[in-house]
C-alpha cells in the first residue's frame, strides 16, 4: 500500500492501480467513456483526465499508475474546463437527434453534458456522414454516433478474441468498424453484442423486433406466446431503477401479462428438457466411446449459446461434431410450442407467434438460422433483449415497480432450479451433473447445497471431475470413470480452452461454452454495464433463485417427465430427434 492524496485527504492505496482505479476504491468517481474495467487502458477519450501535482500537463487517469506521495485534484476548474472540451469536442462531431436515439434515455455521453453543464456549442465543428449497417438479424450500426471511444474494438478483439471491429484511416476520418468499412455480414462477427452492451452512445444497438411484436399482439388473428430466459429476471429490474440482482421474476410475468401476451411461459422449462436431452447424449457418447469400440466425438460443447456457435463455424469446424447436436432451450420452446403446444389449444402453428424474451442479441440471429424451422415455419418469431422489454413495458404505459405478482402459464411454466442457473457460467454444466449423476448411481448429487464450487465464479476457464463409483447396472462400464469437466466464458477464454485441446493438454468429457463474460447474465442484450459488480451481484441473485425452488434437478421436474410421458416418448427418441436437435455445417 502507498499514501497518496486525493482532493487534499489523504489515503492508503493499492500500488498496482491506475488513478482511476484507486480514486474508484476509495469512492471517488472520475468519468470516463473508453475504460472498461479489468482492460488494459485505452486513453482514447481523455475524459478523465486529473491534476497531478508537479505535471505540467493534465494526465489521464486511465492510463497513469499512482506512485507514493501523489497529490491529485480530481475536481477543480482546470480539470472541469478541459473535460467540457474534450466532451464538446466529440459533441461537435457527433450526428444524430437525441429525440430519436435508441439511447436517448441511456446515453453516456449525454449524461456526461449534462453533469458538466454544457448548454450550447462551444464549436460548431463538422459531422462525418452516417453509415448505417444494416447486414446482420442482430445488430445496427450508425457510424455518425460513434465517438471513437474504441470500447467496442477492446471487447470485440481482447475479451471475444473475434477481431471484428478496429480502428481505420486517421483523424477525422477515423471509422470504427469492419475490414475495409464493410458492413458486419461480410466478417466473422458472431453477433454477441458484447459491443453493444459497452458502448457509451447509439453508434452499435441491437435490431429492434418491437414493433413486429406490437403488430402481431394487436392481429386478432394470432394467438402470441412469450417465453422468457433464465437471465432476464435477475436483470430486468435495472430498467425500472432497481439494484442490479434484484429479482423480479413475479412482476416480469404480471408486465407480459399486461402487455397482451395469450400465454406466458418459460424458457426454463427447456432449459431443464435440454439437461435430459444433452446428458443423454453424453452419456451415449462415453458408452460408443468406452464399450462400443466406436470413439464418439468428445469432449462434448454445450450448443445453446449462438455467439459460441457461430464462433466455431468459423474458428473451428473440425470439432463441430464435438457440439451437443441439442437446440437451445430458445429453440426446443419454439419447436415444442408449434407442435405440442399449437395440438393442445387447437391453433394452426402459422397462426402461433412465439416471442423470445432474451439477454441475449445473437438469439435474434439464431432464431433465424434455416436449422431452426420445422416445415418452412420458424420455431421462434422474434427475440427482445431485456433492454427493449424494459423499453416496452414503458412505453405500454406499464408501473412496473408497482405490479403485483404473477406466475408463468401451464403447461411450460414449471422448471427447477437447475435450469436457474443456466444463466451463470458454470450453470448448464452444475445442471447436467446434478442429473447424469443421480441417472448413472441412482444416488442423490452428493456436492455441497448441490452447487458444484470449481465451476461457479468468473474465472475464465474452470474445471472439476466427479468420480463414478458403484453405477447401476445400465452405467456399470463408468465403474471408476473420473468424467472430467471444463467451463468457460467470453469466447477470449474459449479459444484458450480450444488450445489445451488441440495440444492434448487438456482431454476434458463435456465443456461448456457461454458466449459471454459471466454467462447470460453478462449477455449484449442486458442493461448496460462496464464492470464486474452488476456481473457478480445478478449471478447472486441466480443462485438465490436456484436455491429458492422445491425442485432443483431438471430430471425431477414433474412437466418434464410429463411431456416424455405424453409426447417425447424418451430422450434422444425420434420425436426429440425430429423437434429439439439439429446439426451444424460449416
Ligand atoms: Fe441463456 Fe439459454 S441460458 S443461452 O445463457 O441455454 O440468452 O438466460 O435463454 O436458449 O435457458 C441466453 C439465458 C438462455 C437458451 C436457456
Amino acid at each position: 500500500m502507498i499514501g497518496i492524496t486525493f482532493n487534499g485527504t489523504e489515503y492508503k492505496v493499492d500500488s498496482s492501480l491506475t488513478i482511476l482505479e484507486a480514486a474508484k476504491s476509495i469512492g471517488v468517481h472520475i468519468p470516463t467513456l473508453c475504460h472498461l474495467e479489468g482492460n488494459h487502458p485505452q486513453g482514447a477519450c481523455r475524459v478523465c483526465v486529473v491534476e497531478v501535482a508537479g505535471a505540467n500537463a493534465l494526465v489521464a487517469s486511465c492510463s497513469t499508475p499512482v506512485r507514493d506521495g501523489m497529490v491529485i485534484q480530481t475536481e477543480n476548474r482546470r480539470v472541469r474546463e478541459a473535460r467540457k472540451t474534450v466532451v464538446d469536442l466529440m459533441l461537435s462531431e457527433h450526428v444524430g437527434d437525441c429525440r430519436y436515439c435508441d439511447r436517448g434515455d441511456d446515453c453516456e455521453l449525454q449524461d456526461l453534458s449534462n453533469m458538466l453543464g454544457l448548454r450550447e456549442p462551444m464549436y460548431a465543428g463538422e459531422t462525418p456522414p452516417s453509415v448505417f449497417d444494416l447486414s446482420t438479424p442482430a445488430l445496427v450500426r450508425d457510424t455518425g454516433k460513434c465517438i471513437k471511444c474504441r470500447r467496442c474494438v477492446m471487447v470485440c478483439n481482447e475479451v471475444q478474441n473475434v477481431g471484428a471491429l478496429f480502428p481505420q484511416n486517421r483523424g477525422f476520418d477515423t471509422v470504427i468498424g469492419p475490414a475495409f468499412t464493410r458492413d458486419l455480414d461480410t466478417v466473422a462477427c458472431v453477433q454477441c453484442g458484447q459491443c453493444a452492451a459497452v458502448c457509451p452512445v447509439g453508434a452499435i444497438t441491437e435490431k429492434s423486433h418491437i414493433e413486429q411484436i406490437h403488430q402481431a399482439l394487436d392481429n386478432p388473428e394470432k394467438t402470441v406466446v412469450v417465453q422468457t430466459a433464465p437471465a432476464i429476471r435477475a436483470a430486468l429490474g435495472e430498467c425500472f431503477g432497481y439494484e442490479a440482482g434484484t429479482l423480479v421474476t413475479g412482476k416480469m410475468v404480471t408486465a407480459l401479462k399486461l402487455m397482451g401476451f395469450d400465454g406466458v411461459f418459460d424458457t426454463n422449462f427447456t432449459a431443464d428438457l435440454t439437461i435430459l436431452e444433452e446428458g443423454s447424449e453424453l452419456l451415449k457418447r462415453l458408452k460408443q466411446t468406452l464399450v462400443d469400440g466406436k470413439p464418439a466425438a468428445l469432449p462434448q460443447f454445450s450448443s445453446c449459446s449462438p455467439g459460441w456457435i457461430k464462433y466455431a463455424e468459423y474458428f473451428h469446424p473440425d470439432f463441430l461434431p464435438n457440439l451437443s447436436t441439442c437446440k437451445s432451450p430458445q429453440q426446443m420452446f419454439g419447436a415444442l410450442a408449434k407442435s405440442y403446444y399449437a395440438q393442445q389449444i387447437g391453433v394452426d402453428p402459422k397462426d402461433l407467434v412465439v416471442v423470445s424474451v432474451m439477454p441475449c442479441t445473437a438469439k435474434k440471429f439464431e432464431a433465424a438460422r434455416p436449422e431452426m424451422t420445422q416445415n418452412g415455419i420458424p420455431d421462434v418469431d422474434y427475440v427482445l433483449t431485456t433492454r427493449e422489454l424494459g423499453q416496452m413495458i414503458r412505453s405500454m404505459g406499464i408501473d412496473f415497480r408497482n405490479l403485483g405478482d404473477s406466475a408463468m402459464d401451464s403447461p411450460f411454466g414449471l422448471s427447477s432450479g437447475a435450469a436457474d442457473i443456466f444463466a451463470n457460467t458454470g450453470g448448464v454444466m452444475e445442471a447436467a451433473l446434478r442429473t447424469v449423476y443421480e441417472i448413472v448411481t441412482g444416488r442423490d448429487f452428493p456436492m455441497d447445497n448441490l452447487h458444484v464450487a470449481p465451476i461457479t465464479g468468473l474465472e475464465g476457464i474452470k474445471e472439476a471431475s466427479v468420480l463414478i463409483t458403484d453405477p447401476v447396472d445400465a452405467w456399470k462400464f463408468l465403474d471408476g470413470v473420473e468424467v472430467k469437466v471444463a467451463v468457460a466464458h467470453g469466447l477470449g477464454n474459449t479459444e484458450k480452452v480450444m488450445e489445451l485441446i488441440r495440444s492434448g493438454e487438456k482431454s476434458w468429457h463435456f465443456v461448456e461454452i457461454m458466449t459471454c463474460p459471466g454467462g447470460c447474465i453478462g449477455g449484449g442484450g442486458q442493461p448496460r454495464f462496464t464492470d464486474d459488480a452488476k456481473r457478480r451481484a445478478r449471478i447472486a441473485a441466480i443462485y438465490r433463485e436456484d436455491e429458492g425452488k422445491p425442485i432443483r434437478k431438471s430430471h425431477k421436474n414433474p412437466t418434464i417427465e410429463a411431456i416424455y410421458a405424453d409426447y417425447l416418448k424418451e430422450p434422444l427418441g425420434e420425436r426429440s430427434h425430429h423437434l429439439l436437435h439439429t446439426e451444424y455445417e460449416k
